[in-house]
């Protein structure tokens, strides 16, 4: 069976990850974020950057195949932002609900509900090649936070042609149309219908 590190310290992508991979003779290693393993600064400028920096990282550390997601949702109200840095800016309230308000009243106020979310996952399978796949869905900034799965901006994204948010749908409804899981589906796709390398 395949071996291959999911180099990432938050768990609900392990979770959606784990379990878009379940049916695959994939065997997916996963870290825990304690003092023994420290993460890189993402210190990049795109969404590709970032999870090479951190694929590339997590293989040096463990010497097996390893890929990482880099994610975030882009607002047009916030001029695409906050992008690459939508940690950091749920992180920047007090709390992520007030964050989350701060997204519905500017939305609200230019009349603009339009975003997407982005995934890029980078997969290093060895010292000298890295390769990406990534994925994007579109959707609107809803009127109110609604649902209590996911996590980050879930509760505010409707996907383009659905009635809910992100955090109203199942894991399952969730994994069938998100950005991470296009994302997936092409690496699965590399993995699985290629001459894989592994
Ligand atoms: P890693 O250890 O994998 O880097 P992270 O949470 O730090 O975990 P990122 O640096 O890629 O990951 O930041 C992604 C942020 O974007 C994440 O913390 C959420 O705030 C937001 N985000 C990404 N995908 C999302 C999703 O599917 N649903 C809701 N919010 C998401």
């Amino acid at each position: 069976m395949q071996k291959i590190l999911f180099f990432s310290s938050n768990k609900n992508k392990i979770k959606e990850i784990k379990n878009k991979l379940k049916n695959y003779n994939i065997k997916i290693i996963t870290i825990k974020k304690n003092k023994e393993v420290s993460f890189p600064t993402e210190s990049g400028l795109s969404f590709n950057e970032n999870a090479s920096i951190k694929s590339n990282f997590g293989f040096k550390i463990y010497k097996i195949p390893c890929f990482a997601d880099d994610s975030g949702i882009c607002i047009s109200a916030l001029k695409n932002m906050p992008g690459i840095a939508s940690k950091k800016f749920l992180k920047s309230f007090k709390t992520e609900s007030e964050g989350l308000q701060y997204i519905l009243d500017i939305t609200k106020k230019k009349m603009d509900f339009d975003a997407y979310f982005y995934s890029s996952i980078a997969f290093t399978i060895n010292n000298t090649k890295t390769i990406f796949f990534n994925g994007i869905v579109k959707g609107l900034i809803s009127q109110k936070p609604l649902g209590l799965g996911g996590f980050g901006y879930d509760p505010i994204f409707i996907p383009r042609g659905k009635k809910n948010t992100f955090a109203e749908m199942t894991i399952e409804e969730k994994n069938n149309i998100s950005h991470r899981s296009i994302a997936i589906n092409k690496f699965i796709n590399y993995l699985t219908k290629t001459a894989s390398p592994l």
